[in-house]
C-alpha cells in the first residue's frame, strides 16, 4: 500500500546507497575537507556585481592544505521562489551549513529581503537578485546580471511556481502563456538552457541542475488520480502557444483548468530533468535531479485556495493520507539533493519515505516518457526564443 502512495516500485525500495556507485561517492565525497574559512564578497543587491569578480579566480578545491587537508570554496547555489516555503526552507538549510553562498532569485526584492532575515539567515550567506520568472525578458535580465556578477554557479534549484486551483479563466505571463505552464516550466526551461554553460565552466566537485516536480502530476500514485489529472495529450496547446488565440491555454488543447494546468507543469518539469540528462549528463558530469519533497501543505503555494481547503488540507495530510511535510523537513530534503554525496546519481526522480529516508521513486509513464521529453524540449525552445 505504502509503495502506491508514494509510486516506488519493488525493485526501487531505498537501500542504504540509494543506488548511489561506490565510484561516485568516492568521487564526490569531499564533505571532510575543511572549509577553509574566507570573507564573502557579494552584498545582497544585484548590484554586487563588481564587487564579486574576484570570485572568478577562485578554484573550487584550494591548493593551500589546512592540516594536510584539501580545502573547498563555498558552493554558490541558484534558488528560484527562494522568498518563501520550500525555497527559503532549503536557502536557510544550506546557508547554516556555512558551506553555500545561496542566490536567492526571487520576483519580489523586499519580500525575500524580510523572509531572509526573519528566517535568521546570516548577511554574508546571500545574495537576492532579482528574477521573474513570468517573463522571458526577466529571465534573460536575471542571467546577464548573474554573469557579470563573476560567481561561478554550481547548483541551480528550480523551485518556484505558481498554482491556480481557483481561476476559471487562465492568466498569462508577458510573453502570453498560460500562467502556470509559462512560469513553472517555460520560465525555468530558459533560465537553466541559459546557465548551462556557467555550470560547465564552473570547477566545483560537484555540479548540479534541481527542478522540483510532484508526486501530483504522477498518475501511478493515489494522490496523482485526484482530479484534474496531469496529461499533456499530444501537445498541440503548448504547440500553438498556450495563448487562447491560436490555440488553447492547455497543453493538451482541452478547457482551461488551473489545477490541471499546474500538474501539467510539474510533469514538464520532471520530463525537463530527464531530457538535460539524457543530452548533457555525460559530456558535463552535472547530476540532473528532481524531487518530491513531501505534502508541504502550510506553504504559499495554496494562497488561492479556497479558505476552507487551506484550514483542513495541512490536517487532512498529517492525519489521513500521512503525507504531510514540514517546511524545514523539506527544506532539509532539498537541501540534501543539492549538496549530499550519496546523492549524486543523475536523472533520478528523488522521494522520502515516513523514516525520511531518501529513495530513488519511480515517475508515471507519461512522467518518464522520453519521446514526450523530447517534444517538449523542441517546442519550448522555439517558445522560449532559443530556435
Ligand atoms: C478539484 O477538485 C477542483 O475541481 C479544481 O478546481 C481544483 O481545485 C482541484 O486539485 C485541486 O480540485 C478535486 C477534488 C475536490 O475532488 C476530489 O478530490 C473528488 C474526490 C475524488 C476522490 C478521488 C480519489 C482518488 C482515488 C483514485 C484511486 C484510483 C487509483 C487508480 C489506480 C489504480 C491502480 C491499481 O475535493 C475537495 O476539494 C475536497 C477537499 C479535500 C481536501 C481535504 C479534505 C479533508 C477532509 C477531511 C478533513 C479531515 C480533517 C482533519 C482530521 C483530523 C483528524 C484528527
Ligand atoms: P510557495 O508559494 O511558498 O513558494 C513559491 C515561490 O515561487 C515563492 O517564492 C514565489 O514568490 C515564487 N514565484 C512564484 N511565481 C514566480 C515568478 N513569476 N517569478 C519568480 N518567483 C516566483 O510554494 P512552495 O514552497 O510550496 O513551492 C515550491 C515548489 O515546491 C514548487 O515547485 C512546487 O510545485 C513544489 N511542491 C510543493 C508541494 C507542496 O506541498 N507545497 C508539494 C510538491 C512540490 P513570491 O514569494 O513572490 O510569491
Ligand atoms: Mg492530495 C497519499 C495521498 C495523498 C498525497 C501524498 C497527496 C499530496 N494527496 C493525497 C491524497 C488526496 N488528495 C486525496 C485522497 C484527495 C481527495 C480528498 C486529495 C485532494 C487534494 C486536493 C483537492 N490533494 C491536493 C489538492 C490540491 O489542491 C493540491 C494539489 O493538487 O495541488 C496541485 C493537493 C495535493 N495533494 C498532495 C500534494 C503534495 C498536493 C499539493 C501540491 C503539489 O503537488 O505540488
Amino acid at each position: 500500500m505504502l509503495s502506491f502512495l508514494q509510486g516506488k516500485s519493488a525493485a526501487s525500495v531505498n537501500s542504504g546507497l540509494f543506488g548511489v556507485s561506490l565510484a561516485d561517492q568516492a568521487k564526490t565525497d569531499y564533505s571532510s575537507f575543511a572549509l577553509k574559512s574566507k570573507r564573502e564578497f557579494g552584498a545582497r543587491k544585484s548590484s554586487v556585481a563588481v564587487r564579486a569578480q574576484a570570485v572568478v579566480t577562485t578554484p573550487a578545491i584550494n591548493s593551500d592544505t589546512v592540516q594536510g587537508k584539501k580545502t573547498l570554496r563555498k558552493g554558490n547555489v541558484v534558488i528560484t521562489g527562494a522568498s518563501s516555503g520550500l525555497g527559503l526552507a532549503t536557502a536557510k538549510a544550506l546557508a547554516e551549513t556555512g558551506k553555500w553562498h545561496v542566490i536567492m532569485a526571487c520576483r519580489d526584492f523586499l519580500k525575500a529581503e524580510k523572509a531572509a532575515k526573519s528566517a535568521g539567515m546570516a548577511k554574508e550567506s546571500y545574495t537576492i537578485m532579482h528574477l521573474d520568472l513570468a517573463s522571458l525578458d526577466s529571465v534573460r535580465q536575471f542571467v546577464d546580471n548573474f554573469k557579470r556578477s563573476g560567481r561561478p554557479l554550481d547548483v541551480l534549484v528550480c523551485n518556484a511556481a505558481v498554482y491556480q486551483p481557483t481561476a476559471k479563466q487562465p492568466s498569462f505571463t508577458a510573453d502570453g502563456f498560460e500562467l502556470s505552464v509559462g512560469t513553472n516550466h517555460l520560465g525555468h526551461f530558459l533560465l537553466s538552457r541559459l546557465l548551462l554553460d556557467d555550470m560547465k565552466q564552473s570547477d566545483y566537485p560537484s555540479k548540479r541542475l534541481i527542478i522540483v516536480g510532484s508526486i501530483t502530476g504522477n498518475t501511478n500514485t493515489l494522490a496523482g488520480n485526484v482530479p484534474p489529472k496531469a496529461n499533456l495529450g499530444d501537445l498541440r496547446g503548448l504547440a500553438g502557444g498556450l495563448n487562447e488565440l491560436n490555440s488553447s491555454a492547455m497543453i493538451d488543447g482541452g478547457d482551461f483548468d488551473g489545477a490541471k494546468a499546474y500538474k501539467d507543469s510539474k510533469v514538464c518539469n520532471m520530463l525537463t530533468m530527464q531530457e538535460f540528462h539524457r543530452l548533457y549528463h555525460e559530456d558535463t558530469g552535472i547530476t540532473f535531479a528532481s524531487l518530491y519533497p513531501g505534502c508541504i501543505a502550510t506553504t504559499g503555494l495554496f494562497r488561492e485556495h479556497i479558505p476552507l481547503f487551506r484550514l483542513l488540507f495541512p490536517p487532512f495530510q498529517k492525519f489521513i493520507t500521512k503525507g504531510f511535510v514540514s517546511e524545514e523537513e523539506a527544506g532539509k530534503r532539498l537541501a540534501q539533493v543539492v549538496s549530499d554525496p550519496s546523492l549524486t546519481k543523475s536523472g533520478v526522480y528523488w522521494s522520502w519515505n515516513q523514516a525520511s529516508a531518501s529513495f530513488e521513486n519511480q515517475l508515471s509513464p507519461e512522467a518518464s516518457d522520453a519521446a514526450k521529453a523530447r517534444k517538449i524540449w523542441k517546442l519550448s525552445d522555439k517558445l522560449v526564443g532559443l530556435a
